[in-house]
């Protein structure tokens, strides 16, 4: 226990985006005008990103995530009230604070932005003061909420997800690719004769070794929609969304190259330095997506501790 407390002192704020970068503000205003006159209060110390639809407006969230939206009321076509609802309502984009500006004066249009879903309200024409404090206030929270997400998906020792990320990750991929009649893989991976590694060389090399192949593996998972996870000990999970059971080899065999290249010496090994060994599973639309891939993963992984290590069964 005591072991994963030190580790996780070791997450630095400068691992999480939130904390490192300049904050993005998305500005939507149907009059460039408008535009024009936040961009000269907040421009200096934030990225200003602009719309001038809420049709808009949405693209660049998903495409952007923006960390806040200042967002016009009266808008043609669609206003502001329907494009925040519609963020919302969209997963990706959902915590992505609305700050409506608006020269609304009637306290029912004023509780028409909070049911829509935003956090505060700003009066035209806007008080330069008053716009750059309730920024930052609410930049601050996102940062901090971001942050805490953070920590609770990721592990401690490593910085890959952990395994209570993985259950989600994977429901969720799993039900996508349904949808879509796309194959996934999971391979499950596990360090060959760790405890010996331990017994010989110490935990604190152990830990070592555990973050330096946890990074080899991220490394090679290179998709936006791979994931690298612990999945416990000494043994990690890869889920590969649209990957076919061939894709799948040819990430395992990366994987398998990336970790004996990291040449990190084994005195208890057959092969002189560390190595994993790989269980592959796939669900298949022609298979009828078959239940358990994590169990068959696990199966897998077992044949392959039986043949030797250093490799993988599917
Ligand atoms: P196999 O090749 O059959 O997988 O053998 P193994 O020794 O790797 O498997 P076993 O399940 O017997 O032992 C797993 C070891 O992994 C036990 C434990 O010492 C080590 N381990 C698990 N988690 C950690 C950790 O967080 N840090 C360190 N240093 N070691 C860990
Ligand atoms: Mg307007
Ligand atoms: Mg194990
Ligand atoms: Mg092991």
């Amino acid at each position: 226990m005591n072991e994963q407390n030190n580790a996780m002192s070791d997450i630095q704020l400068s691992d999480f985006p939130a904390f490192s970068e300049q904050a993005v503000i998305l500005v939507v205003d149907d009059q460039p005008i408008n535009i024009q006159v936040i961009y000269q209060i907040l421009g200096g110390s934030y990225k200003i990103l602009m719309a001038t639809s809420g049709a808009q407006a949405i693209k660049v969230c998903t495409d952007s995530l923006p960390d806040l939206v200042l967002m016009d009321v009266l808008m043609p076509e669609q206003d502001g009230l329907e494009t925040c609802r519609q963020m919302k309502a969209q997963e990706t984009i959902a915590d992505i604070p609305v700050i409506f500006v608006t020269a609304a004066q009637q306290q029912e249009e004023e509780d028409a932005c909070w049911q829509a879903g935003a956090v505060d309200f700003i009066q035209k024409p806007v008080n330069a003061n008053t716009l750059h404090h309730r920024v930052n206030a609410h930049l601050t929270l996102k940062k901090q909420s971001d942050l805490l997400r953070s920590l609770a998906f990721i592990d401690g020792l490593t910085h890959v997800y952990n395994r209570r990320y993985f259950d989600q990750f994977l429901q969720k991929q799993l039900a996508a690719c349904k949808r879509h009649q796309m194959p996934l893989a999971v391979l499950l991976i596990d360090i060959d004769h760790f405890k010996l590694y331990n017994d010989h060389l110490g935990h604190l090399a152990g830990d070592d070794a555990l973050r330096r192949v946890a990074a080899a593996m991220k490394a090679c998972c290179l998709r936006p929609n791979d994931l690298i996870a612990r999945y416990g000990g000494e043994e990690f999970v890869a889920v590969l969304p649209d990957t076919t059971a061939e894709g799948a080899r040819f990430v395992a065999e990366k994987i398998l190259t990336a970790i004996t290249a990291l040449a990190i010496p084994h005195p208890a090994s057959q092969y002189g330095v560390i190595s994993v060994s790989i269980g592959i599973a796939v669900a298949d639309p022609r298979l009828g997506y078959e239940a358990g891939i994590t169990e068959r993963a696990d199966k897998q992984l077992y044949l392959t501790k039986q043949r030797g290590r250093n490799g993988f069964s599917q």
